[in-house]
């Protein structure tokens, strides 16, 4: 059903997905079970002449179970939700899967900045791969990434995988992913961190093994043109410069001077 709007690439968004199907689908049931109720009532009791409005309590256990039975119905169905709930936390939250990958991604205000720790796996070595707003993954691989924030807490949000962490300054929060479509995807900051956080987007470019060498090559001999920007369909500078504008009038200058 998600799916349709937004697409499904990871090993588990799937499971995100069956959780939401599953709690619109109780919901649902539940909401209009209730307003079909309520309305019928409306009518079926609705004024009439001769007919005075009855006083009813609601003490009676005649009375009381119609309260009480819908009540350990939700109370049931709260405790399905919560149990797939944590069944779904425990696989994607608490298990770190073998990592084929390491990447860190550092949110700022307001860009993204990643660095791949290359073929050796090792991050802050000679074969890193440094990139802003434009991060580059291979499908079917699993990522460990570490988050940072440099500033105030940022939120590393990528829709199509269903994957969202905050990121805290002052700590490196370890999470992992494992892309399962290629294409070009967003990445969004999905945490208020500022007047710019509407701009603090970027994307994720999951590659086969080809494409993949093909992009790091051209990163390496200076020829890469930014997918992120090719994406825009613009050359326009990235969100971090524009409060370098020169421009007097500029919206970027006017917000600076408002804050
Ligand atoms: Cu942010």
């Amino acid at each position: 059903m998600i799916e349709y709007f937004v697409t499904s690439a990871s090993s588990f968004s799937g499971d995100i997905d069956d959780l939401f199907n599953l709690i619109t689908v109780i919901i649902g049931v539940a909401f209009f079970l209730t307003l079909g109720t309520f309305i019928y009532f409306m009518f079926r009791f609705r004024r009439k002449k001769g007919v005075k409005a009855e006083y009813i309590t609601g003490e009676k256990h005649k009375e009381k179970k119609w309260t009480h039975y819908p009540h350990y119905t939700v109370i049931a169905l709260d405790v399905v939700i919560i149990a797939f709930n944590i069944i779904v936390w425990v696989h994607i939250k608490q298990t770190l899967p073998p990592k084929d990958n390491l990447i860190r991604v550092i949110g700022q205000q307001w860009s993204w900045a990643f660095i791949d720790a290359g073929p050796d796996g090792i991050l802050d070595t000679e074969d890193d791969i440094a990139t802003v707003n434009d991060l580059h993954v291979k499908v079917n691989e699993t990522y460990h990434f570490e988050l940072q924030a440099r500033d105030v807490i940022h939120n590393f949000s990528v829709p199509v995988f269903r994957l969202r962490q905050d990121g805290m300054p002052g700590r490196t929060i370890k999470g992992w992913f494992k892309p399962t479509k290629t294409g070009t995807y967003d990445i969004q900051c999905a945490e208020m961190c500022g007047y710019g956080h509407g701009i603090m987007g970027a994307a994720i470019t999951v590659h086969t093994k080809d494409s993949y060498k093909e992009t790091i090559a051209q990163i390496n001999n200076g020829t890469y043109e930014s997918h992120y920007q090719k994406r825009k369909g613009s050359k326009t500078p990235l969100p971090s410069d524009t409060a370098q504008t020169d421009k007097e009038s500029s919206f970027a200058r006017l917000l600076a001077r408002v804050f």
